[in-house]
């Protein structure tokens, strides 16, 4: 057969998947999967799952085995609901060298390890469009650092971590030129690179940087995943388009019988680094970061350090491996890595023992622009045969065993690592992407569940027009098969997920902000110190929310063209007590002010007339009243500035205020 018939029939064999297969579920074995994933009002699920929100750019949190929905954390776009990327306070983290970007495609979260243990401190996700790495707090589920990834196009591996998180990785889905420039598409093979990226984490703050980049050939770097235990020290990234197609690749990409994993030594880039062998490349990136006065600044980098496999040999080799690899996944010992092969029909995987062994012994097929390809007999542990078709993603339960997902026919195979023999297999409903088993990249995965992110829903769920739900699966493993207990729609498109024990973060959780120790420049602390300022057409707002109102309520003397800051602090001290505020016409979103935390909305009115504010958080019984109004007069207008003081007292005279604050 032809590749591009064996092609299609591999896509035909897809659309045959989608829908309609006879795979009812295993009779008997789903009579008690509803007291099994029953979490009783009041109770709490055993794990958090964050899932990747895909084309929504931010992070879904989960309770399992509920299904239920916790939070939806905004990462990369903008989010109106709290005003995330609106306010003042943070709009700079959706700053990147292409300006205020407030949208991209979030794909995989990583847990941050501690002895290649999810530890419970941060979340990291990709940003793939505009490439940029995320971390968030989990004690505040917030984001607090997004760092832009340069030389990178589609930062799609990534930000895979080391075992301690010395390192969160990145690679470039599409090559470009590094630096870019002006070249011809056609010039693909000789003016294109496919970078890679390590940026380090503070172990104690957390905070990132770049540390290094690798130059290599210009393929598509897909996945990754670093190594553990013997292998910790090694990353490893999936390419395909070893064919260095630079249009149609869907043809053009998959005439290889084999493209590449991409092993990194990085200790061997590290020693590099210090011989001085990397070249200094121009590159402006932004760094974004909540300050500890929650304010967000950017801070800009301008070079990176550029490795690359001829300067600095024994940095990285290649191991050939089936059909355009997706995924590639270290299992808890750290000997093996599997890969995924999106139109293979075979599990291939290597071994890092003998990945050692063929390099001690140049065991080398080839070299590839100063990296040696090694024998793929010299490295493969096994083949997992007739596992189903397309697979995409494994992760492992701890217990011997690796769960693939398998997109083509939609399922998820289990099979043993000491055999490589199939075990058990279970449809998925329908063409599974990513499956997360809790800590299951992990070198301790803490097991029970198998989670399956699928892409198509068809018959699933009630109809909702053209556009369906996505969906998670949950199924027990905590026995010799697979049980289906639960489907449960999501928010976006989750790819990847990651999941851990409730109980490593559940008590660490920030209940609010101490007011006192505000250091926002235009938090007010107390009614006192509320007031409105003009300074030449920009007018700050410096005021106070608190059950149930805002401090000032009236305010005149604003003028058609005014930049109005909004500038309120939640004066609460008590869990759960967030504020709202919106205004009338505001070309903005809303603020959420959490208890202790200020937030700024600039308003600029653009007419005149009188402009109601209200608190849209339902906060207690007088909610309703918790609103204000601002007069707005024309430009030029002489109405003087006045609020509810007694300044506004004097000038509106006695009855007309609302007297002096209450405070
Ligand atoms: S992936 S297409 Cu993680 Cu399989 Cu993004
Ligand atoms: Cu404050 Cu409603």
């Amino acid at each position: 057969m032809s590749r591009l018939s064996t092609l299609a029939v591999v896509l035909a064999s897809l659309a045959a998947a989608g829908c309609g297969r006879a795979n009812a579920p295993r009779v008997g074995e789903v009579g008690d999967a509803a007291e099994k994933v029953y979490v009783a009002p009041g109770k709490y699920d055993e794990f958090y799952a964050f899932m990747s929100g895909g084309f929504d750019g931010q992070v879904g949190v989960y309770g399992l085995p509920s299904g239920r929905l916790l939070r939806h954390v905004p990462v990369f776009s903008q989010n109106p609901e709290n005003g995330w990327g609106y306010s003042e306070q943070t709009k700079a983290m959706l700053t990147t060298s292409y300006g205020f970007v407030p949208w991209d495609d979030a794909h995989h979260p990583q847990l941050s390890q501690t002895a290649g243990v999810p530890d419970g401190r941060w979340l990291f996700i990709n940003g793939n469009n505009t490439p940029r790495i995320a971390r968030l707090d989990l004690s505040r589920f917030e984001t607090e650092e997004i760092l832009e990834i340069p030389n990178s196009a589609g930062n799609h591996s990534s930000p895979f971590v080391t075992e301690n998180n010395e390192y969160v990785v990145g690679g470039t889905r599409f090559s470009i030129p590094a630096p870019n420039r002006d070249v011809s598409i056609e010039d693909y093979k000789t003016a294109f690179d496919g970078v890679l990226t390590f940026v380090r984490v503070d172990s104690a703050t957390g905070r990132m940087a770049i540390a290094f980049q690798i130059r290599l050939p210009a393929f598509d770097y897909d996945l990754a995943h670093a190594g553990k235990g013997p292998s910790h020290g090694w990353a490893f990234f999936t390419s395909y388009n070893s064919e260095q197609g630079n249009s149609k690749l869907e043809v053009n990409a998959s005439q290889n019988d084999k493209d590449y994993i991409a092993a990194i030594d990085w200790k061997r880039a590290e020693a590099c680094l210090e011989q001085r062998k990397a070249t200094a490349v121009p590159a402006r990136y932004a760094h974004n970061r909540l300050g500890e006065d929650g304010i967000a600044r950017s801070e800009w980098g301008d070079g990176v350090k550029m490795l690359t496999p001829a300067a600095c040999p024994g940095l990285a080799y290649y191991l050939p491996t089936p059909k355009s690899p997706h995924g590639v996944d270290v299992d808890p010992t750290g000997e093996f890595i599997v890969a995924g092969g999106k139109l293979a029909a075979l599990i291939p995987v290597h071994s890092f023992s003998k990945m050692q062994k063929a390099i001690a012994e140049k065991a080398f097929a080839a070299e590839v622009k100063g990296i040696p390809v090694l024998k793929y007999e010299a490295t493969i542990a096994g083949e997992v045969q007739n596992p189903g078709l397309g697979p995409l993603h494994t992760e492992f339960d701890g217990k011997g065993y690796a769960y693939t997902s398998m997109f083509i026919s939609s399922e998820i195979t289990k099979w043993s690592l000491k055999d490589f023999k199939v075990v058990d297999r279970v449809p998925t409903y329908y063409s599974i992407g990513h499956l997360m088993i809790p800590g299951g990249d992990s070198r301790k995965p803490f097991g029970k569940y198998v989670v399956a992110l699928n892409k198509i829903t068809k018959d699933r769920y009630l109809p909702t027009g053209p556009e369906l739900a996505h969906s998670a699966q949950l199924y027990e493993i905590t026995g010799e098969r697979m049980k289906l207990l639960l489907d449960f729609p999501t928010i976006g498109e989750p790819h990847y997920a990651q999941a851990l024990p409730a109980e490593l973060i559940q008590d660490r959780q920030l209940k609010m902000y101490p007011l006192m120790e505000n250091k926002d420049p235009y938090a007010a602390k107390s009614e006192k110190t509320t007031r409105v300022e003009r300074k030449g057409n920009v007018v700050h707002v410096v005021m106070t929310s608190v059950r149930s109102h805002f401090m000032p309520d009236k305010i005149e003397g604003i003028r058609v063209g005014d930049s109005v800051y909004f500038h309120v602090t939640n004066l609460e001290q008590d869990w759960d007590v967030p504020h709202g505020f919106a205004v009338l016409g505001a070309n903005n979103a809303e603020l959420l002010m959490m208890p202790g935390q200020t937030r700024t909305l600039v308003w600029v009115p653009q007419r005149v007339g009188i402009f109601p504010f209200y608190c849209t958080d339902f906060c207690s019984a007088l909610h309703q009243e918790m609103q204000g109004y601002i007069r707005v007069s024309p430009k030029g207008s002489n109405v003087p500035l006045k609020w509810n003081s007694p300044s506004y007292q004097a000038v509106a005279g006695a009855g007309a205020g609302a007297g002096a604050p209450g405070q």
